[in-house]
């Protein structure tokens, strides 16, 4: 194996060499990896699976004072037995912090919207650029704007901040979608994203929704209605389903929450209704992560009853009673040095 920069995705294993209390920020192309350690001598000493395989940034804090252990990545390695991996961990001494998507928070009404809403704007704190496309130059057949969630589905309730709401309009088969990246790191087990979405009607052939998405652009979930449904729709692990919610055009918030590495919780409230909780598997295989939310409006219909409108996007911080993972393999190595002294 011949050494190479840790920082360059796809070289596997990439070493990198971790002084004394150095912390190293590492990010990374592709999931999901694997973290070893090895001595100057190129033995491998331990091996940890991350608690969250889909994460792709993460930093090192290395408590070594030998100064003689390396870290790197591997990916798709078999699992090993957990008294290993602690025991391994132990001897090179090492701490390790999981980095999480950044809590984050925008709306509508913040300043870069101002100007409208255009490809770039990033508004709020803690997400990337907004990135915006439409399937046609036709400004006539798709585009986005800003406006009150009221105007649509024939005057209705709204979801709005200051009056305003990011809008997307579609017709003439086109469609126009909105990505908005999470930063810091993909969504960890325990966060949770929570959003406002406010469809107006929707014609038969169109469809108009959310989904949340790997950074590449793979759905895990996707919650939207379908034009001539009487409810809406959500599609995940197990295929997609009647949520027995049905179309309103007063707008609805939503809270997803990662579970474990492959499920979820979203609860979807009506706004003026009652909420409704649904649990499963994401689509995708295991491990995938969760990068960025796309809002879509896929030939709606034409005219401002059938507008989609979204809103106030968050990353909480996350609730005390969630762990990432690391402080309890962290507990688990101390468990496991006890037990062996104790033999
Ligand atoms: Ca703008
Ligand atoms: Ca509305």
């Amino acid at each position: 194996m011949e050494p190479c920069r840790a920082t360059v995705p796809g070289c596997r294993p990439s070493w990198i060499r971790l002084p004394y209390k150095e912390t190293r920020d590492l990010s990374f192309s592709a999931a999901p990896f694997r973290l070893i350690t090895r001595d100057l001598f190129g033995n491998d000493e331990c091996s940890l699976r991350l608690p969250q395989a889909n994460s792709k940034n993460f930093t090192f804090l290395s408590t070594d004072s030998a100064k003689s252990d390396e870290i790197a990545i591997r990916r798709k390695i078999p699992p090993i037995m957990i008294r290993k991996i602690a025991l391994g961990l132990l001897s090179l001494g090492a701490a390790l912090t999981i980095q999480a998507a950044n809590t984050a928070f925008d709306k509508a009404s913040n300043s870069p919207y101002a100007d409208g809403w255009q490809s770039g704007d990033n508004g709020g704190t803690g997400f990337g650029a907004w990135v915006l496309t439409k399937t046609s130059l036709d400004g006539g057949a798709n585009g986005v704007f800003t406006g009150s969630s009221s105007g649509n589905a024939g005057g209705s309730g709204n979801i709005d901040t200051a009056g305003l709401s990011w809008g997307m309009y579609a017709n003439s088969g086109q469609t126009v979608s909105a990505v908005r990246p999470l930063s810091g790191g993909s969504l960890l087990v325990g966060q949770t994203i929570t959003l406002s979405i406010d469809n107006g009607f929707v014609q038969n052939g169109g469809t108009e929704g959310f989904g949340l998405q790997t950074s590449g652009g793979t759905n895990r979930i996707e919650f939207y209605f379908v034009g001539g449904a009487s409810d809406y729709t959500l599609s995940d692990g197990t295929g997609s389903h009647d949520s027995l919610i049905g179309l309103t055009g007063n707008g609805l918030a939503l809270a997803f929450t990662l579970t474990a590495a492959n499920s979820y919780s979203l609860a979807v409230t009506p706004n003026g209704g009652s909420t409704s909780i649904f649990s499963g598997s994401l689509e995708g295989s295991t491990g995938l992560d969760i990068s960025q939310l796309r809002f879509f409006n896929a030939n709606g219909g034409n005219g401002a009853q059938y507008d989609f409108y979204a809103n106030l996007l968050t990353v909480p911080e996350v609730s005390p009673a969630w762990s990432f993972g690391a402080p309890a393999i962290l507990g688990a190595l101390f468990f496991a040095r006890r037990r062996r002294a104790k033999a």
